[in-house]
Parts: structure tokens; C-alpha cells; sequence
């Protein structure tokens, strides 16, 4: 850990934090910051108080890296997202700067637990899935690689929605993560931006006699930055996430305060509050809402705002921005920010139009996260022109020049035009985001190789024809350091029981090593006791949680993401039901017991997706409850998935359920973690599995099903999922019992939209043509696990091969290839 001095003048500041040990410095925040004493003390206060005394030994390395950055003029990279899944932030901070032994330490010397104190984090939950942990990933590797980065948001007050169970259906509560406030915020108000929207563009001419548009009679609201400091592991470098809180600006109804209506001045103020207070739910799929429009372009205003306000303060050529910036998109959500810094050069900074869109086009990169056509963002014209009129003219004149070249390029053909146009024509017109992100970026990339290659060959071929080099690869990574070294504590034990260095949390290639213990049975029981204590671990929380008791020697499977018809969730559901038939039918079967294990949201407005949830709990009432399951069988669904929830099963799984219809998942990041904690993965030749398969072998992952190409001909040549139906036995059996009223007495209708949408709904998903494969890989999967000392061998290598997906590796490709920015060592 480098322990070189702050460069901050006071040096009194510095002493108290350094001199104190943790224990005083919990204490000390006890009485001055809660105002409490150690007897009154409750155990949110003793987390607030050691946080903050952590937190202390960040902000000054926090101050430093900003001086250093400010001093030195540096070339920094911005993240733009709608979403952060960062979780819990105590015991990630605790190891990311090296105090986490000596935190612990002093918490039981205080006489308290510390899986209790640190129990009382709520996560920051300001995301839905896989797209808002990646950036939380890349966050930590960035600080960690010593890369001079700030991440941008939104801070919302009601993140995720917190998930509840009424008689197995899922029920969406407020999740109020800041009712009471977090340590680990910095207001800004200093940094605080006033932006514009709505109103109307009008003509005026300059004393020159020239026409200039200028967007007038707009409301405006103002964004005032929350930092959260991001500390780097074993590393000086602490960036930061600024994300942005709505609030009307004082100004905003004079007008009504002026007439004398204090009290509707008032409410109405209040609207401007309402842009940051809530993430919508929606996972892959774009709801044309406008207050979500409002979102975006709030937060891509003001980021843009305080970048060039960073960039003016030591720079004053705007041809060099794109020396000293380079902003990554975090899918299309933030794709307006191409045509808000277009509107800045342009109509602020009088620059003229060649120039705006070179330095434009030479600082945007955007990042695709899914071909699914439902999450590819469209605006309607009319709303987009209400509440941006000015971007949308621009966007029409970004996408006339282009058509232009175009028509160049592929003379005559007007298929291509209207192909690549970003206004999308027809009844209602529409503004494709995408197209915008790829015309206004320099790069575009993909987040594994199976996605990147599609992207270019069937989602955007013709761009791929006309921007040859713009799309590449970035294979999606997860960080070693809240994905093993926090989270299995056992495991991180064990290897330094076999000396294993203690460089693989920053190197994640070190933990091939593991492999020099293959023959050695004692490290192969060692490995396997940590995996079963995580178990016992897992259990008591699903007893707690579900009430439901499972055994720790039955096979763990688990299936853990949000839930989508694509990632096939009722596929396992599937499989449960024609294992329980099994038993039924057939008592004395030798079977291997297997403990099902889900977690999963599904979107508020997801009807399908809410049935399948109820459905899962609706069996696993039944088989959970049925004698002759009994060291066989559970299925237990855990309310509320997130990242610290996460934090728990992940170690604890055997087996990684990662099964969507090939081509559908761009890349997945679960399947990396469960198999760096030693899980085996079965899955589908799709996103990442992929690659996974090609570091682990096939001997050492299960994988079945259709691959894309076998996809794309089912549906060329007609896809008839009766087919599969009425021609396997077990299939028809399986799902005709889960439609026949025995798991929902009181409604033998409850689940005939699953029905209906696997087959007469045409199956979009393929869940009946892989069906069978899929059980067939699952007696696989029995087999491997019955022998013991096979699968412990499969499981050790499946954490030792998982180095390339250290999303070290991935931030340090967008460093060398898109980004071209250097580290900066503070
Ligand atoms: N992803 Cl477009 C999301 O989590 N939300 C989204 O809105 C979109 C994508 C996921 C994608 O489904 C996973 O396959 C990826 O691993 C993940 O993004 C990160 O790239």
C-alpha cells in the first residue's frame, strides 16, 4: 500500500487521521458526528461511525489525486450513465485501501459483530442489472489502473424498487436508500448547473446581419453534484462518481410567487425535484416516457457542463478537447450528449459547423449492450421536439449531412438511406438513438466477441460497410476485488494457505497458479470445505429469508439475474417440474439433491415476467412442502436480489445457470463471477459463455442447446414449437401439469400466459427446442457431481482460468484502444 504524504497544506487535517487509530476514530465520530454515546449507541450508529472514519482516510488521497489531475492538465475519460449498481461501499473501501484487517479488528474490540455492523448498509441501488454493475465494475478498476476518471449519474432518491413476496407474487415497494442519508456523499453546491429545456427556437439576426437560431422561453432546473469518492485498490488514486440531484431553481416561478400564490409557487418548485427522485425499473426496454427524456438529458446536460467547465479553467482552445476528454456512452441513455455538446460549440462558442463536428466525433465512443430490438432507444419526434426543439434541429441537420454521404457512398440506393437514417420514418415519426451514438462516435464497441461480430453482421451491417475499423470488441469483466477478495473471505484464506501471492486481487492471471494443486486431494478438500461453509452460510439465509431448509450437501444451482424471457428463467422452471415428476413417478430413483436458488426483479409492467416469478414460487410451495421430495428436492426464490445479496450466494453456488437463447445476451458478467468463486457454469454458446468455454475447456463447463446460427435457421425455416411439444413426453408433461391447476388451486388459469407464450405465441425465445438438450446436460451435470474429487477438480480451474475476465483487463483495452489515456500515478 503507498503511503506517500498528502499534498494538502493543512497539515493539522492530516495528522488527526493518520495518528488516530480506527478504534478513536469510530469513537470520535460516535460523539462529534452522531452525537451519541458508545451505551446508547444502536448498530446503524457504530456503522455510520466506523464509515465515517474510513471515509476519512479517503477524502485527503481523494483531494490529492484531484490536484494532482488539476495540476497536470491531464487527459481524463468520462463515464456517462444512467446507472450505478455499487452495493454496499463499506467493506469494498475497507479492503480498497488496505484497512479492512485493522477495521474489523477494532469493531470486535468494541465488543461488537462486525457481519452485524455491516449488515446495516443499505446498497446504493441506483441501477437494474448487468449494464449498471458493469459501470460500478469499471469504476473500481479505472481508480485501481491509476486512470484519471470521473463517472457521471444521476442521483436518484428511490433507486431499484425493493422486491417483496405476497402469496408468491412479486410486490414493488419504494426503496428508500437515503431516507436517513449515506457517509459516503460529498455535496458539491459549488459545482452546481442550471440547464435548459422545453420552449422554442426562434430566428434572430446578429448586427452582421446573420440568422441565428436561439432557443428561447425554456424552464430551467438546476443539478447539484453528489460525489462519491472511488478508491483504488492498493493505490493513492481516489476518483470519483458525480451524479446529479434535481432542484428548481430559485427563479422558476417568480412569476406565480409575484401574483402573491406563495403556496402554488411552492408546489409547483417542487417539480423540479422530481427529475432525480426515481430509476425506472425497465431492464432493457424503452418506455417513451417523457419524464425519462427529462432524466437524460439532465444529467447529460449538466455532466457536459462541468467537463467543459474543467476544460475552460486550463485550456482555451476548443480544438484540444478532444486531447483532454474523451467521453464513453454507457449505451444510447446518454446519446444526447452528442447533440447538447453539437448545440454548445455551435451556438454558444460561435463555432462553425465542420469544426463543432470534428472535435464532436473525435470525443464521443459508445458502448452497445444488447441487440434486443424492445431495448434499442427511439424518441418520438413530436415529444423530443417539445422538450429539446433546438437538439432536434440539430439532430436533422447532423442526419442530413450524413444521408448525404450516404447517397455518395451507395448511389441510388434508397433501401440503405432509409436503413441508416436515425429518423426512422412512418406514421409516427422517431428518432433511433443508436444511430446517433454511432454517427457522432469514433468508436462503437460490443461487450463480448459473439455480440460484437453480430452487431456488425446483423444489427448494423451497412454502418460496419460505411465506417470500416469504427466497431471492435471489449470483452465485459467483473472486479477480482469485490468478486472474490470481499466476498469469500474463505477462499482468499485458503490461498494464502498455499501461497498463493498476494498480487491476484490486482492480477488476476496469478490464480492460475491454483492449477500446480490439482492432484493434491488436501487442497481439493480444502477447496471444497470453503465452498460447503459458504453453504451453511447461504442456508441459514434462505431459512431466514424464505423459511424454507435446505441441505448443504445438496447440489447449489443457481440462476441469479434479472428476470427476461430471454435468460429463460421458466426453462429451469421446466427442469424443476420434470425432476419433481421423477420422483413422483419413480421413488426409489438415486437421485442427486439439488437446492434451486433464484433471484430475480422482474419490471413492474412486465406482466410475463411477473407470472413466471409466481409461478417458480407456486412449485416451490408444492415440492418444498411434499414429503417425497424430501432430501431431493427445494426450490427457494430470495426476495430482493442485489449486489449485497449477491455478495452471499455467489460463493456459496455449485452450479451457474447462464441458459439464454443464443445471440440474445450481449455478454452477462454473473457467469464470470459465480465461476471465479467456483461455481461450474451450464449455459448456452452465447455472450461471454463463449469465451468462458474457450479459458476453461470443455471439459470443465456444461454447454448444450442451440447455437446462433442454428437460431436464425429455426427461424428462417419456420419455427413450430408444437412440435416439440407433442413429440416429447416429459416436455408435454411438464408443462401441461404446471397449467393444470395442481401448483394454483384457487386459479387453474394462472399460468396460461406462460402457455400460451411457449407455444401458440410462437416461443420467440426457443425454451421448447432446447428443452430437451438441456435436460440431457443436467444428467450431465448429476453424473460430474457424484464425483466428488472430478468436480472439485473442475471447480478449482474454473477460478484459476477466470484472469481475462478481470474487468482490469477490459478497462485497460479501453485505455490503450479507444480512450489512448495514459495512467497518471498521484
Ligand atoms: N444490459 Cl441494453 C442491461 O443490464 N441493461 C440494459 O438495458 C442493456 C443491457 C446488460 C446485458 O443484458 C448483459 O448481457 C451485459 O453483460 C451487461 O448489460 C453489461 O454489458
Amino acid at each position: 500500500m503507498s503511503k506517500k504524504s498528502s499534498l494538502l497544506s493543512d497539515g493539522m487535517v492530516n495528522r488527526t487521521v493518520s495518528e488516530q487509530n480506527i478504534k478513536e476514530s469510530i469513537l470520535h465520530h460516535l460523539r462529534y458526528s452522531l452525537v451519541h454515546l458508545p451505551e446508547q449507541a444502536t448498530p446503524r450508529d457504530w456503522w455510520l461511525a466506523l464509515s465515517l472514519a474510513i471515509r476519512d482516510r479517503i477524502t485527503d488521497d481523494m483531494s490529492d489525486t484531484q490536484i494532482v489531475h488539476n495540476r497536470d492538465n491531464v487527459r481524463r475519460v468520462y463515464y456517462l450513465s444512467m446507472e450505478y449498481l455499487m452495493g454496499r461501499m463499506l467493506i469494498n473501501n475497507a479492503h480498497n485501501i488496505g484497512v479492512y484487517d485493522d477495521a474489523k479488528q477494532a469493531i470486535e474490540e468494541l465488543g461488537l459483530d462486525w457481519e452485524q455492523i455491516c449488515d446495516e448498509e443499505m446498497d446504493m441501488g441506483l441501477g437494474n442489472g448487468g449494464l449498471g454493475r458493469l459501470a460500478a465494475c469499471f469504476l473500481d478498476s479505472l481508480a485501481t489502473l491509476d486512470l484519471p476518471a470521473i463517472g457521471y449519474g444521476i442521483y436518484y432518491e428511490f433507486g431499484l424498487f425493493k422486491q417483496e413476496f405476497q402469496q408468491g407474487k412479486q410486490v414493488e415497494h419504494p426503496d428508500t436508500w437515503l431516507k436517513y442519508g449515506t457517509p459516503w456523499d460529498i455535496i458539491r453546491p459549488e459545482y452546481s448547473q442550471t440547464i435548459q429545456y422545453y420552449g422554442r427556437v426562434e430566428t434572430v439576426f446578429d448586427s452582421a446581419g446573420n440568422a441565428r437560431p436561439v432557443w428561447v422561453d425554456t424552464r430551467s432546473v438546476m443539478g447539484v453534484p453528489f460525489d462519491i469518492p472511488v478508491a483504488g485498490y492498493d493505490t493513492k488514486t481516489v476518483n470519483f462518481l458525480r451524479l446529479w440531484s434535481s432542484h428548481s431553481t430559485e427563479d422558476f416561478d417568480l412569476e406565480e410567487f409575484n401574483k402573491g400564490d406563495y403556496v402554488e409557487a411552492v408546489r409547483s418548485k417542487a417539480m423540479g425535484e422530481t427529475i432525480s427522485k426515481v430509476l425506472y425499473p425497465n431492464d432493457q426496454n424503452a418506455n417513451g416516457k417523457e419524464l425519462r427524456l427529462v432524466q437524460q438529458y439532465f444529467f447529460v446536460a449538466c455532466s457536459l457542463a462541468d467537463i467543459l467547465r474543467r476544460f475552460e479553467k486550463m485550456n482555451s482552445n476548443w480544438t484540444s478537447l478532444p486531447e483532454k476528454a474523451t467521453i464513453q456512452l454507457n449505451d444510447t441513455h446518454p446519446a444526447i450528449a452528442i447533440a447538447e455538446l453539437t448545440r454548445i460549440l455551435l451556438d454558444d462558442k460561435h463555432l462553425d459547423w465542420d469544426t463543432t463536428w470534428d472535435i464532436v466525433t473525435r470525443t464521443f465512443a459508445y458502448t452497445n449492450h444488447t441487440l434486443l430490438p424492445e431495448a434499442l432507444e427511439k424518441w418520438s419526434v413530436g415529444l423530443f421536439e417539445k422538450v429539446l426543439p433546438r437538439h432536434l434541429q440539430l439532430i436533422y441537420e447532423i442526419n442530413h449531412r450524413f444521408m448525404g454521404e450516404v447517397a455518395q457512398h451507395w448511389p441510388g440506393r434508397n433501401d440503405i438511406l432509409q436503413a441508416l437514417s436515425i429518423i426512422e420514418e412512418g406514421d409516427h415519426k422517431m428518432i433511433r438513438m443508436a444511430h446517433l451514438a454511432v454517427i457522432g462516435s469514433h468508436t462503437v464497441n460490443g461487450v463480448a466477441a459473439l455480440h460484437s461480430q453480430l452487431l456488425k453482421t446483423d444489427l448494423f451491417p451497412h454502418f460496419d460497410q460505411f465506417y470500416p475499423g469504427k466497431f471492435t470488441n471489449k470483452t465485459n469483466g467483473i472486479t477480482p476485488r469485490r468478486w472474490l477478495l470481499n466476498c469469500n473471505p474463505g477462499l482468499v484464506d485458503l490461498f494464502k494457505q498455499y501461497g498463493i501471492n498476494s498480487e491476484w486481487p490486482k492480477h488476476l492471471e496469478h490464480l492460475r497458479k491454483l492449477e500446480n494443486f490439482l492432484d493434491d486431494t488436501v487442497f481439493l478438500d480444502a477447496f471444497m470445505a470453503v465452498k460447503h461453509q459458504n453453504k451453511v452460510q447461504l442456508a441459514a439465509i434462505i431459512q431466514k429469508e424464505c423459511g424454507i431448509e435446505v441441505d448443504p450437501s445438496a447440489l447449489f444451482d443457481v440462476q441469479i439475474k434479472r428476470l427476461h424471457e430471454y435468460k429463460r428463467q421458466h426453462l429451469t422452471l421446466l427442469n424443476i417440474l420434470t425432476l419433481y415428476r421423477r420422483v413422483l413417478n419413480n421413488p426409489d430413483m438415486n437421485m442427486v439433491p439439488r437446492v434451486f436458488i433464484f433471484g430475480a426483479k422482474a419490471a413492474p409492467g412486465y406482466a410475463l415476467a411477473k407470472n413466471i416469478i409466481y409461478a417458480i414460487n407456486a412449485v416451490a410451495e408444492v415440492i418444498n412442502n411434499d414429503p417425497r421430495t424430501q432430501g431431493k428436492l427445494k426450490v427457494a426464490f430470495l426476495p430482493n436480489y442485489r449486489v449485497s445479496l449477491a455478495s452471499h450466494i455467489i460463493p456459496a453456488a455449485d452450479l451457474s445457470e447462464q441458459i439464454s437463447t443464443a445471440g440474445k445476451e450481449a455478454s452477462g458478467t454473473g457467469n464470470m463471477k459465480l465461476a471465479l468463486n467456483g461455481a461450474l457454469t451450464i449455459g448456452t454458446m452465447d455472450g461471454a459463455n463463449v469465451e468462458i468455454l474457450e479459458e476453461v475447456g470443455p471439459d470443465n463447463i456444461f454447454i448444450f442447446g442451440l447455437n446462433v446460427d442454428q437460431v436464425q435457421d429455426l427461424d428462417r425455416s419456420g419455427y413450430n414449437p408444437h412440435h416439440y411439444y407433442h413429440q416429447d413426453s416429459e416436455l408435454k408433461a411438464a408443462l401441461d401439469w404446471l397449467c393444470s391447476g395442481h401448483f394454483s388451486p384457487h386459479n387453474s388459469h394462472a399460468f396460461d400466459d406462460i402457455r400460451y407464450s411457449l407455444l401458440d405465441g410462437g416461443d420467440p425465445y426457443k425454451v421448447m427446442a432446447d428443452y430437451r438438450a438441456y435436460m440431457d446436460c443436467q444428467q450431465r451435470v448429476s453424473d460430474a457431481y457424484q464425483d466428488r474429487p472430478r468436480w472439485a477438480r473442475m471447480a478449482v480451474i474454473n477460478t484459476a482460468r477466470m484472469g481475462k475476465f478481470s474487468s482490469d483487463r477490459t478497462i485497460q483495452e479501453y485505455a490503450d484502444e479507444i480512450w489512448k489515456l495514459p495512467a497518471h500515478s498521484v
